[in-house]
């Protein structure tokens, strides 16, 4: 796009279902809030939106287990999310809540604008009811046994335990969690918004138009669904808690059509609450559109979403940079398993107990966005958070600036020394040529989203620095004046030049770490003694920020070590939350992958070799009525022709998969899915993008060759 005449800015909605852990922190807010910074220190005009998900089943299931109202729970973790992310240096212009009025009118005007205009369809399907709670079924409302992996408490969406992506009635033995018995199937009519209708749109705008632009973790997941044809969603539930369908008697609308309508309600009270017009923010295309999200969120962003906005006519979003995952300590961050950093348990262990003006709140931001899960998951380690936290703030950039102010207090009378061109040397101009490079590189990563890599050019110009003291040894030259009975004006002359580069490196330095570490940057205006408008962007690349003669403060501590003690306290402390947690809860102790190195427990040969595996060709598919996920498949096995059913819907369209060489597990009891009788399983391997893809041979085995 040309220069946008205006940016609107987006994190992911937490739910507000309990506390958020630094996982989601690296993923969704600290890359925007870097974004947003750096854009307002461009003086362009931007809004940062973002607020609770306070609707849909994680909601009313966390008012069960706390036996309150979710009303209740809403309220509690909103505050608490709200609170968490200003402690830890987010700067939302607006923390907005889907409960408030303003979003449930909204919401069903943007429903009701659709559906009037014929592109939602109704449908009846049968889902799960409760006959004794007299009421239908949301998944994770109904638990039994995973198929894949055994598992007694998978959920009807997941099985948590070994990650695969399941339908209620994939479960064996389902019962639901509201009243303990199994549910009974029962027709229900819902409304569906039509993907399928917009196919060649999202084909056209994501895998033409932004093939380029977009990450490629992004562009590879919607590949996978746009080529695997996409359904229509059900975007209303039979559920009392979200945000009632208009002329419709218990029904809410899917808490994921609500929720990123949350962006625009947020953006009409910021609007409201400034005096602006909101309108130009969602309507006119000279915005620029962008949501922060982690990767479980990108269909709903980059597909479902703009389906909606385009049909509302509304902008589409011009990026939707999404994170990987980080994990923590080998194993995979999660709250519900203990094994997790949570917003509010690092508030309390590190920035509450010290009074150090953000320096924490600093070195988890450095730390976290060194680490980001830009391309692929990262892991977040305590020892690595000391070895980022020591060897890189505290010995590199937090040496270079105490340094510069130690020395200019030492050598120059706590004054900006003169520069006298005449003398400048090569060395001084290529550090001087060096801070406006690092601007123009920093800009250049920030706008593409590379945030590790703008940080490293930012930490790397101090690391200039430092070495450029090193070279010129001003300390030196201080001492050797009199003794080598150099004139003391010449030797004081490079000392000058020498300190006045280092302080308008250090102006410079305040200026690119401020969109990462803002407190920092503060601290760093104080010292110099010059208020924060000097932390445009525009001064960047400047090398008269100081003048001469101007005198400074005495340099402040920006950064501390972490002990070794603090780490083995944090990993201890880990492991204790991790397993009280687990034993309450009953659930698979979290190990660090390091002790585990595989997932499940070794089985002897025996246990193997009682599996029957047999490759065979899929003759016929066909859909499995009124069920999104499932495939009913005619496989040849050589010797004999199978009906089984697979999960597979939704990656593949049924005439994708006829001819197709499988690998099947043919001594499975049979089972029964939506009334078919299922003779065995089809092996599948998950994607880099999360597409399933079938397991093979390989060669020209026979329909019916043995696997071992
Ligand atoms: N609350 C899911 C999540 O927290 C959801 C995001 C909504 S963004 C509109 O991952
Ligand atoms: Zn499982």
């Amino acid at each position: 796009m040309t220069q946008p005449k205006r940016y609107l800015i987006t994190s992911a909605l937490p739910y507000a279902n309990g506390p958020k852990h630094i996982g989601h922190l690296a993923g969704a807010y600290l890359p925007a809030d870097i974004y947003v910074r750096y854009l307002r220190a461009k003086k362009e005009e931007v809004v940062y939106v973002c607020g609770s998900d306070e609707h849909g089943a994680a909601i009313t299931i966390q008012a069960m287990k706390e036996k309150t109202t979710p009303r209740a729970i809403v309220d509690k973790y909103h505050a608490l999310l709200k609170e968490n992310m200003h402690d830890l240096g987010i700067s939302f212009d607006i923390y907005h809540r889907t409960t408030e009025p303003i979003h449930h009118e909204t919401a069903k005007e943007f429903f009701t604008a659709l559906h009037d205009k014929g592109d939602l369809e109704k449908k009846e399907t049968e889902q799960y009811y409760d006959e004794e709670a007299k009421t239908f079924l949301a998944d994770r409302y109904i638990i039994g046994t995973c198929p894949v992996c055994g598992n007694h408490s998978a959920y009807g969406d997941q099985c948590e335990k070994c990650g695969t992506s399941l339908s209620p009635e994939q479960l064996i033995n389902p019962r639901s969690t509201l009243s303990g018995h199994a549910p009974v199937m029962k027709l229900t009519t819902h409304w569906y918004l039509p993907l399928n209708r917009h196919e060649d749109f999202l084909r056209q705008w994501i895998l033409e138009d932004h093939a380029a632009d977009w990450k490629a973790n992004v562009i590879g997941q919607c590949k996978g669904w746009i080529e695997a044809g996409l359904q229509p969603r059900a975007v209303t539930r039979d559920l009392d808690w979200g945000v009632a369908v208009p002329h419709e008697k218990g029904k809410v609308l899917y808490v994921w059509f609500d929720a990123p309508i949350g962006y625009i309600s947020a953006t009409k009270q910021w609007a409201i609450n400034n005096g602006k017009d909101w309108r130009p923010y969602w309507e006119d295309e000279g915005t620029k559109l962008v949501h922060f999200i982690g990767k479980d969120n990108i269909v709903f962003h980059c597909i479902i979403f703009p389906v909606m906005l385009k049909l509302h006519g509304n902008i589409l979003p011009e990026n939707v940079p999404s994170n990987e995952f980080m994990n923590l300590e080998g194993d995979k961050m999660s709250t519900s398993r203990g094994w997790s950093i949570e917003m509010e348990e690092y508030i309390n262990d590190f920035i509450k107990k010290e009074n150090g003006g953000g320096m924490m709140v600093d070195a988890l931001r450095y730390y976290l966005t060194a680490i980001a899960p830009e391309t692929k998951d990262s892991e977040f380690t305590w020892k690595g958070f000391q070895d980022a936290l020591n060897s890189e703030l505290v010995a590199i950039f937090g040496n270079f600036v105490n340094r510069t102010f130690v020395l200019m207090h030492k050598l120059c009378n706590g004054k900006v020394p003169p520069l006298t061109e005449s003398i400048l040397d090569e060395t001084d101009k290529k550090l001087l040529a060096d801070i406006l490079a690092c601007k123009v590189s920093v800009e250049k990563n920030l706008e593409a989203y590379r945030f590790r890599e703008a940080l490293f050019e930012v930490i790397d110009l101090s690391r200039k620095g430092n070495k450029y003291m090193q070279e010129k040894e001003p300390w030196i030259l201080a001492k050797e004046t009199d003794e080598k009975g150099l004139p003391v004006v010449a030797a004081q002359q490079r000392i000058n030049n020498c300190l006045h580069i280092c302080l308008q490196l250090n102006a410079n330095l305040s200026i690119l770490i401020n969109p990462f570490l803002p407190f920092t940057a503060r601290k760093m205006c104080n010292m110099m003694k010059v208020v924060e408008k000097m932390l445009d962007w525009e001064n960047a690349g400047k090398k008269n920020l100081l003048s001469t003669g101007y005198s400074l403060r005495a340099p402040e501590l920006l950064f501390r070590k972490m002990e070794d003690e603090e780490v083995t306290a944090q990993i201890e402390k880990l492991k204790i939350k991790s397993k009280k947690i687990m034993e309450e809860s009953n659930q698979e102790s979290a190990k660090p992958i390091a002790e585990t190195p595989v997932q499940k427990a070794i089985i002897e040969f025996d246990d193997f070799a009682k599996v029957e595996l047999k490759t065979g060709t899929i003759l016929n598919a066909e859909k499995v009525e009124k069920a999104d996920k499932l495939l009913k498949l005619e496989v040849d096995l050589g010797t004999e022709k199978r009906v089984i059913v697979s999960g597979i819907a939704l990656h593949y369209q049924p005439e994708q998969v006829i001819g197709q060489q499988v690998v099947v597990v043919t001594n499975l009891a049979p089972r029964k899915m939506r009334g078919i009788e299922s003779n065995g399983m089809i092996l599948m391997a998950e994607d880099a993008s999360g597409k399933l893809q079938f397991v093979q041979a390989g060669g020209e085995a026979n329909n019916g060759s043995t696997v071992n």
